[in-house]
């Protein structure tokens, strides 16, 4: 007998996340993703925090970390593969953090700093892999924003984020990002952040860009992000908060109506 092609379980959404988030845009819909990273996860508030999500349509799960030291990346992903049709995207700290169970992969280039591992050292790494792949290469523009405290991704980076009150420097770095060809721009506090990204500088960066507009970092209220949406926001991004309390995945998702 033949062998068969290996079957990917993609079908519907693969290659779709992209033209589907830009389509939303235009409409001015607002997008909800939840970040799980696979090293802080607790199954317990994991179980509420699927329940509500799928409850409630949110709209992306990122999954990675500055780390992701254990083995639990597959093995998550299978889970929530299995359980619903939440789009998973991987979201790496670095090239190590690949898998072919997700949808898509953000594909992280830091553009705020001046460590080229992180523009393009990595990405040479990676791509022969993801070539091969079945995951929906997103090209982000990742800009790392001064939250007010050490974060791991700024540690573990070498590089400066901009300072807070910089809209300036925001605004002209997403745009040279959009310039370049990124397909989105990803405004970063920081896993944890003590000031999230400033609405200010939502606005300023967001009227610049036609590319989609992602921001997280440190939001721990639905009012913070709502406040993000109105602010030019197209996706907000919440990890931290959800797994102190799963619950705010109910208002996070009406915060995308207001
Ligand atoms: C995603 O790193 C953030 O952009 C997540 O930050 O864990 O602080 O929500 P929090």
């Amino acid at each position: 007998m033949e062998e068969q092609p290996i079957a990917h379980h993609h079908s519907t959404i693969n290659n779709q996340l992209y033209p589907n988030l830009l389509a939303a845009k235009q409409r001015g819909e607002k997008r909800l993703a939840i970040l799980f990273d696979p090293d802080k996860l607790r199954l317990q508030k994991m179980e509420r925090a699927l329940e509500l999500a799928i409850e409630c349509g949110v709209d992306y799960f990122f999954i990675g970390g500055s780390l992701v030291v254990n083995s639990m990346l597959d093995p998550l992903l299978s889970e929530l593969r299995e359980r619903c049709n939440i789009p998973l995207l991987l979201f790496p700290g670095s090239s190590f953090q690949l898998s072919y169970k997700a949808d898509g992969l953000l594909f992280l280039s830091l553009i705020s700093g001046r460590n080229p591992e992180l523009l393009i050292g990595q990405h040479v790494v990676a791509a022969p892999y993801l070539k091969m792949s079945p995951l929906e290469i997103i090209s982000t523009g990742y800009i790392l924003v001064d939250g007010g405290v050490q974060t791991s991704v700024q540690y573990m980076s070498n590089t400066y984020p901009i300072p807070a009150g910089k809209n300036d420097i925001a605004v002209c770095t997403a745009l040279a990002g959009e310039m370049l060809g990124l397909k989105t721009i990803y405004l970063e506090a920081g896993s944890g952040a003590l000031n999230p990204v400033s609405e200010n500088m939502i606005e300023a960066v967001s009227g610049t860009l036609s590319v989609p507009l992602i921001v997280g970092g440190g939001i721990r209220t639905p009012e913070k992000a709502a406040a993000n949406f109105r602010a030019g926001a197209d996706v907000v991004v919440v990890g931290n908060a959800i797994e102190y309390d799963p619950g705010l995945i109910r208002e996070l998702a009406e915060s995308r109506k207001d």
